[in-house]
């Protein structure tokens, strides 16, 4: 055979990738007397194309899952759909297709393109969140929350889009105006449906802690999201009346400071004022036009309005006007504050803007003094001015307030994190399992679960939206359509039931698709188990071992599947205290510099390339081009080179079949050279894998080796075999990136047994370079010689070694070093 010189990816491709489907060789059952290892990269959501940033994700994870089943484990490596989500309704508005027929044609192109990548699936677990019979479990698992009050409906404030007749999120309002509709948003109290997230906040909290195989960076970012504080809820009783207003506080050493209190625009007790205050109507109502982020609020300006009322001091008695302020959060604490202009730098400005009295109480150091007119002084240090607690610091300060306080003032943990609102006034989602009779609610019996979602012919996209009337859209020749939200349903919402002669009707919201990526990776342990949420051998494969995906989840989408894990623990369902035992958070990909991505038109689809080049180049690639959790910067001649790279292997392995060995004596020194390189490429490239997950690195050395390959020309029988071990071994070590060509090629090499159930290769330790290095010698930073040093050595001995050699010494002559700079097993240098 004489294909040394044709690659033909595209062949030995479609040749693999049959092999692993006839042979079954991907799809996993639980085995208990195996070790099990579950490898999850987060699942995608259907848009129709895989562009190359989950090419890399998904070769990352694909990489990690062949590795461990060379390493005998018994791998599970599932694929499934996010397929819920108001994408599809946009989609289908603009190509007047249903929701559900774009992602269902989606589904089946995408899953066209993952197989023609070849990676390691179990595709008989196969799960689309849009399918029934995985929603069925979500509503039942919705409806036990519910009766255990974790699930609870109340009423909040949102951004409510009168023309799209929708909540909005803060990031589709657009200077105050419905990013579709163009309509001024409105603030408005509507009920919704919540999870309480805050009552596991503090084991969110903690349970970061162990997680020993998460990146640091991840664990911080949720840590500050679930933002944990202590303090002290200090309550301030109004003048004239017996009610009080509770503020909550993360410095009450600075209580003696506080010049007026502050509300927030929602507060209940602006009720009983608003009626005979119009000035303070009018601002409340401004307040709720408008959009509030935490950020805003931070850095927006400070407006308020006095409201009147009068509260004293809990301490000194003294009276504190209440304002209405618009950087007070309601949702926050308890919507209100003692302000201390002094030490807070809102209060600061809001206090320079009315004009407020601003009461220095804290002092950098005992005595110092401090120009308070120029901003806040907001560290903390020793209180001032402040009566009996002068002199004392923050802790100190602390506990005495807190003490003097009595029954008006109680220590309080407060975490920023807020329960996870999970209602969505849209069509395309799982609709939430609830019977409500006026305002009180039923949960949908477990017999009568799923609650469809109406199907097409009931959501015939005919109704002309009046949202479009807008300049965006008067290009288009016909009338644009909307897909009607469950509450435009009635033959979705009416029932026939009624109670107490009250109609029954169904609850219209849909959930959060962050609802079902919370628990799928649970559900693939038993995707088609229809008698429960999850069968008993969700406890053989969780936790994941290893999850893989963006950083772009690193808060919300983590911290939602750890919450829902500790869920379902507490429901018996699950046993482990933690969904994801190792997190890799693979890196953007670049182009140009600028990120990759579909909104900046710059994306970089894979069919073209595994086309051209094969799936293997552009597995090879993504993998070489960087290490996982950095910023991949993409490069046409990066894939030439990857390309350029297997080709050379393929010509290298053939050519070396082809070559039968002669009859001569060995040459000894350059075959034991040979195999130690073997193994220490073994021993790093085995390093490169497990602990550093270094791929780049790991490629890298074997290029390396495959180059000392082609070097040897030592043909004897003993160096033939030598040299086909180094093949094998190259060939074993980058199946798990390039499988295709490295199966090929294994069996070329006259092996019958599979490449994908070779084990991973085993290096002898004996051989390694252990007790010695290579220390570089420089004089005055110029290459003077090398040594052999024993590792580890110190700077006087391999300074002696160097001055006793001959060939160094003529360089430095009569003349004493003036100083010696030594890098331990690596380079020693004599400045004269
Ligand atoms: C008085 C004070 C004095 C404050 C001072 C700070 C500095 P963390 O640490 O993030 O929990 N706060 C409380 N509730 C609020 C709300 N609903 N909207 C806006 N701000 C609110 O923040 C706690 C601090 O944030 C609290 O401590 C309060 O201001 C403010 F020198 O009280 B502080």
């Amino acid at each position: 055979m004489s294909d040394v010189d044709s690659y033909n990816a595209a062949e030995i491709e479609t040749e693999a990738q049959k092999f692993w489907e006839q042979n079954r060789c991907f799809s996993t059952t639980a085995d208990p007397t195996r070790k099990k290892f579950y490898c999850l990269a987060m699942f995608p959501y259907p848009s129709g194309h895989l562009h190359v940033g989950h090419v890399r994700n998904y070769t990352i994870a694909d990489t990690i899952s062949r590795y461990q089943r060379m390493l005998g484990n018994n791998v599970l490596q599932p694929m499934g759909w996010d397929a819920f989500g108001l994408p599809a309704e946009n989609a289908a508005i603009k190509s007047g297709v249903t929701p559900a027929d774009w992602t269902h044609n989606n589904i089946v192109r995408m899953r066209q393109q993952l197989k023609c990548l070849g990676f390691a699936y179990d595709w008989d677990r196969e799960l689309a969140t849009c399918d029934p019979e995985y929603y069925r479990w979500e509503q039942w698992f919705f409806t036990q929350l519910v009766e255990r009050g974790i699930a609870y409906r109340k009423d909040s404030w949102v951004n409510w889009d009168p023309v799209d007749q929708t909540v909005l999120a803060n990031e589709q309002v657009l200077e105050g105006k419905g990013w579709r509709s163009g309509a001024q948003v409105e603030r408005r109290k509507i009920s919704q449906w919540f999870l309480k997230v805050s009552e596991y906040a503090e084991e969110l909290l903690e349970g970061l802690d162990e997680l020993d195989g998460w990146p640091e960076q991840v664990k911080q970012m949720q840590r500050n999201w679930i933002g944990r504080s202590r303090g002290v809820e200090i309550q301030f009783d109004l003048l004239n009346t017996d009610q009080a207003l509770h503020v909550y506080t993360t410095r009450p050493d600075t209580l003696m400071g506080a010049t007026y209190l502050a509300v927030a625009a929602e507060h209940p007790i602006l009720h009983s004022v608003l009626g005979s205050k119009p000035e303070l109507a009018a601002f409340v109502e401004e307040c709720h036009r408008r959009p509030t982020a935490e950020s805003d609020t931070a850095s927006g300006d400070k407006k308020g309005v006095d409201t009147g009322l009068r509260a004293s001091h809990p301490l000194s008695g003294q009276s504190l006007p209440i304002w209405c302020a618009n950087f007070v959060l309601m949702g926050y604490g308890s919507g209100a504050i003692m302000s201390v202009p002094a030490h807070d730098t809102r209060d600061w400005e809001f206090a320079q803007t009315y004009q407020l009295p601003i009461r220095q109480v804290i002092a950098p150091r005992a005595g110092s003094v401090l120009d308070i007119t120029q901003g806040a002084f907001t560290d903390k240090g020793i209180l001032c001015d402040s009566g009996p607690y002068d002199g004392m610091d923050f802790e100190q300060a602390f506990e005495a307030i807190l003490k003097d306080l009595k029954d008006h003032g109680k220590e309080k943990i407060n975490y920023r994190i807020k329960d996870w609102g999970v209602s969505r006034q849209r069509y395309w989602g799982v609709p939430i399992p609830i019977l409500r009779c006026g305002e009180q609610d039923f949960c949908v019996n477990e017999h009568d679960l799923p609650v469809l979602l109406p199907s097409k012919t009931d959501n015939a996209l005919t109704e002309t939206a009046g949202a479009f009337k807008k300049d965006k859209v008067t290009s288009l020749s016909h009338a644009p359509q909307v897909v009607l939200p469950l509450s435009k349903m009635p033959q979705f919402y009416k029932t026939n039931l009624t109670r107490d002669g009250a109609e029954v009707l169904r609850e219209t919201d849909t959930f959060d698709t962050f609802v079902e990526s919370s628990w799928y990776y649970a559900r693939f342990a038993c995707p088609n188990y229809g008698a429960e949420m999850l069968s008993g051998e969700v406890n053989h494969w969780l936790p994941v071992d290893q999850y893989v995906g963006g950083i772009e989840h690193a808060i919300l989408h983590l911290l939602y599947a750890r919450f829902f894990h500790k869920l379902m623990r507490d429901m018996g369902l699950v046993k482990c205290d933690e969904p994801f035992k190792r997190l890799l958070t693979q890196g953007m990909i670049l182009k140009d510099g600028i990120k990759m991505s579909k909104s900046r038109g710059n994306v970089v689809y894979p069919d073209e390339l595994v086309e051209r080049y094969g799936a293997d180049t552009l597995r090879l690639f993504v993998m070489f081009a960087a290490p996982p959790q950095q910023t991949l910067e993409w490069s046409h001649s990066g894939i030439e080179g990857a390309h350029r790279f297997l080709k050379r292997l393929w010509k290298q392995v053939l050519e070396h079949i082809n070559n039968k060995p002669a009859d001569t004596t060995p040459n000894t020194k350059a075959c034991n050279e040979l195999k130690q390189f073997i193994h220490k490429t073994i021993a790093k490239v085995s390093d490169d894998y497990a602990r550093r997950q270094s791929f780049n690195t790991a490629i890298a050395a074997n290029m390396e080796l495959n180059n000392a390959l082609a070097k040897f020309t030592d043909n004897s029988e003993q160096g033939y075999r030598l040299k086909t071990s180094g093949f094998e071994a190259i060939i074993k070590m980058l199946s798990p990136i390039v499988p295709h060509i490295t199966h090929h090629l294994w069996q070329r090499l006259g092996h019958q047994s599979a490449l994908v159930d070779c084990p991973w290769p085993e290096f002898e330790a004996n051989l390694l370079e252990t007790e010695h290095c290579k220390v570089v010698v420089q004089v005055d930073g110029k290459l003077r010689g090398q040594l052999t040093v024993a590792r580890g050595s110190e700077q006087d001995s391999v300074a002696a070694l160097a001055l006793s050699d001959q060939r160094i010494k003529k360089f430095i002559g009569s003349s004493t070093p003036t100083k010696v700079v030594y890098v331990q097993d690596k380079i020693i240098n004599f400045v004269l």
